[in-house]
């Protein structure tokens, strides 16, 4: 469903009992309502959760209504798609993240050291839990159950794919392609439970829904293109990213953001009928090239107290 308000994400949200709002922009879906339900469901049966962010959005892509949940049990923050992360903003927020007392790691789950680093770290965080329930007779346990939980689009699947080693789970670079929960066995040590996606039912600002869309949390279709487009050109001139400027071909990156689009539409060809720039596909373009991290990498949000 397409907003009918294009100058706002945010809607006014009012919650049924079952947690399903009804707003114009309808990013949380009577599935996505169940998905929490059937998390909830089965924490019982799972030694831990990891749960999955990216890297880009540090506190954003987390989801408040699970967050109580989680805390009462063992869990791993796993932030994913660090390759695609400023390494300022990863610094600060480690810093946030330290302090803040939660477990959490930084990983490009396509590299093989850190995946294998966050299992070590899953495995401890189990057994620290294991040692202080029972100090006397404590054992580590070797085989493991997993579940994978985070937004739409974060790298869930594919991180279960790369810990076995085959394409276990069905991946795809869009939200909501994983639609019901599947356990996965790696082997006789290791289950993992894939989960669908789900977003928070609020967002907190427009920009956080900027952040979200950016970054393809949100499907395209529902807020359009536009906006997110103008708000990467303008983070990124605004850091006056080389990556902005040598991708395409800007002399300066002291243009207004629409002239930029201008240009864009001329070198690439996004042309209509008459001459006319296709802006539309200009911003395609734009997040497609933002989301391949060819723009220059990001992390949208401070921690709280350095805002
Ligand atoms: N650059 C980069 N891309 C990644 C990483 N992890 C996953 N991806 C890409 O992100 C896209 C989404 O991956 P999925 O594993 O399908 O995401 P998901 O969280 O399971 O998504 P849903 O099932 O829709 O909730 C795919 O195109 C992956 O290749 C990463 O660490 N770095
Ligand atoms: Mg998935």
């Amino acid at each position: 469903m397409r907003n009918k308000n294009p100058n706002k994400l945010t809607e006014d949200i009012e919650l049924t009992p079952e947690g399903v709002e009804k707003n114009e922009i309808n990013w949380f879906p009577g599935h996505m309502a169940r998905a929490i339900r059937e998390i909830k469901e089965k924490l019982k049966s799972v030694d831990i959760v990891l749960e999955v962010r990216d890297a880009r959005v540090p506190r954003g892509s987390g989801n408040f209504v699970l967050e109580e949940t989680l805390r009462q049990k063992s869990r791993l923050i796993l932030l994913n798609k660090a390759n695609l992360a400023d390494p300022k903003g990863v610094h600060l927020w480690t810093e946030w993240f330290k302090k803040n007392g939660d477990s959490f790691i930084f990983i490009d789950c396509f590299d093989k050291g850190a995946m294998k680093k966050m299992m070590a770290l899953a495995r401890s965080i189990v057994d620290q839990k294991r040692k202080e329930s029972n100090p006397d007779s404590y054992t580590p346990k070797s085989n493991l159950k997993l579940m994978i939980i985070g937004l739409p689009n974060t790298g869930k699947s594919t991180i279960i794919n790369q810990l076995a080693n085959r394409a276990a789970a069905r991946t795809a670079d869009r939200p909501g392609h994983t639609q019901v929960q599947q356990w996965i066995v790696i082997d006789k040590d290791l289950e993992l439970l894939d989960t669908p996606g789900v977003m928070p039912p609020s967002l907190e600002s427009d920009e956080h829904g900027l952040w979200l869309s950016a970054i393809h949390a949100i499907p395209d279709d529902l807020v359009g293109e536009e906006m997110p487009a103008k708000f990467l050109v303008d983070y990124f001139k605004e850091r006056k990213s080389k990556e902005l400027k040598e991708r395409y071909k800007l002399e300066s990156l002291d243009l207004s953001t629409e002239a930029i689009f201008l240009h864009i539409a001329k070198i690439r060809g996004c042309v209509k009928q008459k001459g006319l720039p296709d802006l539309e596909r200009v911003y395609k373009l734009i997040l497609n090239d933002f989301r391949k991290g060819d723009l220059g990498k990001c992390c949208f949000g401070l921690p709280p107290e350095m805002k």
